[in-house]
């Protein structure tokens, strides 16, 4: 039995989820899909896939399915990959291998060997003044902090009681992991153009909510350390 369980957060992805669970077949690895129970058109979609988890969200957002997934999963290993396809599996393996070692892996799309076939201008700017800022300010020492194609030990996972429900949880695990002293590296990763269907984020909004919750988070260690 495999040790390593895939949480696919999957939203309006008629298009790009059953032809990502095809790919995924050739992966023996447990396939979870986490999914609000108003997307009918998704579960109907992945119907007659046979050997996959599918696990429907209490509460609502990006962030909620993978608090809810990563709360579900009994696997050693866990790993972030979305429904879209624009993360590719071929990184698997080799994650998993970097994982043995450490508590999580980031891939990045900002190293040496890792791209983007998806970013725009807007994407790559904001990507890189987050990481900047997350290095600044956490020491993360992580060159794509909002990639969240993300492998680690599911207990150290559980052990981050992640709070955001929506796409703040992005930055909320690694900055979190950082302040409760777990390890963690990155390896490069080509991010792919997303398969079919319609982006969920909303450059404006989501990275206006995402510089909050660094504030928020900064706040939290600086009042941590005085008192
Ligand atoms: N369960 C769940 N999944 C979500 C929600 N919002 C987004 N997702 C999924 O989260 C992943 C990331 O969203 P995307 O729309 O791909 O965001 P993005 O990668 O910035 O956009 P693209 O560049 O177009 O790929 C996708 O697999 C979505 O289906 C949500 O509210 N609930
Ligand atoms: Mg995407």
């Amino acid at each position: 039995m495999t040790n390593l369980t895939l949480l696919i957060p999957a939203y309006k992805e008629v298009e790009s989820l059953p032809v990502f669970l095809k790919e995924l077949e050739n992966f023996d690895y447990i396939k979870m899909i986490v999914l609000q129970k108003e997307d009918t058109e998704t579960l109907e979609a992945i119907k007659d896939f046979k050997n996959i988890k599918i696990h429907v969200q209490e509460k609502k957002g990006y962030g909620s399915a993978l608090k809810e997934g990563i709360n579900n999963i009994n696997t050693e290993f866990f790993c972030i990959i979305n429904a879209d396809g624009s993360m590719n599996p071929k990184y698997l393996n080799e994650m998993l291998y970097i994982c043995k070692n450490t508590n999580f892996v980031f891939a990045s799309r900002y190293l040496n060997g890792g791209g983007s076939d998806d970013d725009d201008i807007v994407t790559f700017v904001g990507n890189k003044i987050f990481s900047l800022m997350g290095n600044i300010l956490f020491s993360l020492n992580l060159s794509d902090i909002l990639y969240t194609y993300v492998m680690g030990k599911t207990s150290a996972a559980k052990d981050l009681n992640l709070n955001y429900s929506d796409f703040r949880i992005c930055v909320e695990l690694p900055i979190l992991a950082k302040l409760k002293g777990f390890d963690f590296t990155s390896s490069p990763s080509q991010e792919r153009k997303r398969i079919g269907g319609v982006k969920k984020v909303n450059a404006l909004k989501d990275g206006f909510l995402i510089l909050t919750a660094i504030m928020e988070l900064f706040l939290r260690k600086i009042l941590r350390k005085k008192y």
